[in-house]
């Protein structure tokens, strides 16, 4: 009896199992033209200040971004924008943010390609690794 009902429930399993096949397929899905390039954020994007980093640590936008600097902790924070080269924070910065209290904003637009490299001097945070960098790409 048993040698007798196994290929009955075979056959019954596969015919329910085959009966949920018959609904025609999803359409697919379109795929947007992706370009060989990495992803480069466009028009604005943030940068946050975080348990004392900036965050990302490292971005890259397209000249004519305006990245918006907003302090998302618990203490005082500022950013200053120096060329790529620049090891020493203390001058020769193109743009100074103020001191930033939790929950400001800041922005600032890169309107020239190059390396960019991000120091918060508040409380020389930077001494800490509160550094970035942002590279901007011609458009
Ligand atoms: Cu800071």
């Amino acid at each position: 009896m048993m040698v007798l009902l196994l290929p009955v429930l075979l056959v019954v399993t596969l015919t329910a199992t085959g009966c949920s096949r018959k609904t025609a397929p999803p359409d697919p899905v379109p795929v947007p033209n992706v370009p060989n390039e990495p992803p480069v954020s466009q028009e604005q994007t943030v940068v946050l200040f975080r348990m004392l980093r900036f965050v990302p640590k490292d971005s890259t936008v397209t000249q004519g971004t305006v990245v918006m600097f907003i302090n998302d902790d618990l203490v005082e924070h500022d950013v200053k924008i120096f060329p790529g080269t620049v090891t020493d924070p203390t001058s020769g910065s193109i743009a100074d943010s103020p001191y930033m209290q939790p929950g400001g904003r800041w922005d600032y637009t890169f309107t020239e390609p190059g390396l960019y490299k991000l120091y918060c001097l508040s409380a020389e945070h930077w001494r800490l690794g509160m550094v970035g960098t942002i590279k901007v790409v011609s458009d």
